[in-house]
């Protein structure tokens, strides 16, 4: 398996975040990839460990707007050059509806650092650092890079061309962080600053199943199939994806799948009484979790929903939000998953048969991250 990586996802390194009321180390630490990239490099019958390109904004900017893009870019600078703490940014008060009643303020026009912070950002585990941009965006390239490998090996002209024959679905890593799941088209929150998942997922949406290759022939052939894929999104975190939830809320593709415990963060989202509206009315699937499922439940609720949901609505390609703080002892999420269920749960993933792109969101146990992750991904590429 194909697994993406950037040193300088390293880079957002904030010192602490406000957890619970307390100050507390960053959760979301760069080690976290650097352990798992360490470990499967052990592999590399298994794993190649692969180097991306730069695809630019413009991906970015199909899901992010303009003015959030803006914000992220500059607001550690303006933030120092206004007297604020060189940690880095954390917003002072956040814009809760409750007070916008008779507020006549253009929210369009906000320019103090403190106030913009508040209008981006939903949480206070979200710092910007001088580095945060370059790391967000690295990680949305790594992703990237991962979703245009996925196209190339299973579009047809590459299919032709090296005769490939799989048994197995194919599966491509994205082990990138800053995460992505929680943030929405302008706002940032739960570690979360760009929706990787979202982007990759906009962009094996568009492009063109038969034509994706730059292929010439295709290109100007008048009878080239110009549909869209179909996809879905699989999202396994402990937490609910809100944000990817959010951006494809009223559209029929991608189908958004969610198994998340629904009483914790980010709290106001992730009710299985949320189902989509207008087009997207039936595409949004929230799957709510006890604390206390364990493995045997776990993989029965995946299992309903992969033969009910995921396989009859048909898709080309599956995008698997991989979160493994559903593990039994993680520090902020845990469920009472252990590191041989997520064997089972990638064993389950790779039934779906769909070309599939993992995309690194939480997991926070150090000790046991690069096991669970090496499980899931073996469990998808192997017969057990
Ligand atoms: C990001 B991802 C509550 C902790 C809240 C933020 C959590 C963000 C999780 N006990 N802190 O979904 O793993
Ligand atoms: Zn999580």
């Amino acid at each position: 398996m194909k697994v993406f990586y950037s040193d300088v996802c390293l880079k957002h390194a904030p010192q602490y975040e406000i957890l619970s009321g307390n100050f507390v180390e960053y959760v979301e630490s760069p080690s976290r990839i650097t352990l798992i990239k360490e470990h499967l490099s052990q592999f590399p019958e298994k794993f190649e460990i692969c180097s991306h390109l730069d695809y630019g904004l413009e991906p970015i900017l199909s899901i992010h707007d303009n003015d959030y893009i803006e914000y992220l870019k500059t607001a550690y600078i303006e933030w120092c050059n206004d007297g604020g703490d060189k940690k880095g940014v954390i917003p002072e008060t956040f814009l809760h509806k409750g007070i916008l009643n008779s507020s006549k303020k253009n929210l369009k026009n906000i320019k103090s650092p403190l106030a913009k912070a508040g209008f981006y950002c939903f949480d206070l585990s979200c710092c910007i650092t001088e580095d945060t941009w370059e790391a967000s965006y690295e990680s949305a390239q790594v992703c990237i890079s991962a979703a245009m490998e996925l196209l190339k090996l299973t579009s047809e002209s590459y299919l032709n061309e090296s005769n490939y024959i799989r048994n197995s679905p194919l599966g491509i890593f994205a082990l990138c962080r800053p995460p992505g799941h929680h943030a929405n088209r302008n706002v940032c929150g739960g570690y979360c600053y760009l929706n990787n998942a979202a982007i990759a997922t906009k962009l094996l949406i568009e492009n063109n199943k038969k034509d994706n290759n730059n292929n010439k022939e295709n290109n100007n052939d008048d009878n080239n199939n110009k549909e869209n894929n179909k996809l879905v999104i699989l999202d396994i975190d402990y937490h609910h994806g809100n944000g990817t939830q959010d951006i494809f809320y009223s559209q029929s593709n991608p189908l958004y799948v969610s198994l998340h415990e629904s009483n914790d963060y980010p709290y106001f989202t992730g009710d299985e009484s949320e189902i989509g509206e207008g087009d997207g009315k039936g595409y949004n699937i929230n799957i709510s979790l006890k604390k206390e499922t364990v493995d045997d439940e776990y993989l029965e609720k995946l299992k309903i929903v992969i033969q009910d949901k995921i396989i009859p609505y048909n898709a080309d390609f599956l995008v698997v939000s991989l979160g493994v703080d559903t593990y039994k002892d993680d520090p902020i999420g845990g469920c009472q998953i252990t590191t041989l269920g997520y064997k089972r749960i990638g064993n389950l993933i790779k039934s779906i048969g769909l070309p599939t792109l993992f995309i690194m969101e939480g997991g926070y146990h150090l000790e046991t991250l690069k096991f669970n992750v090496y499980n899931v991904l073996s469990g998808f590429d192997e017969d057990e």
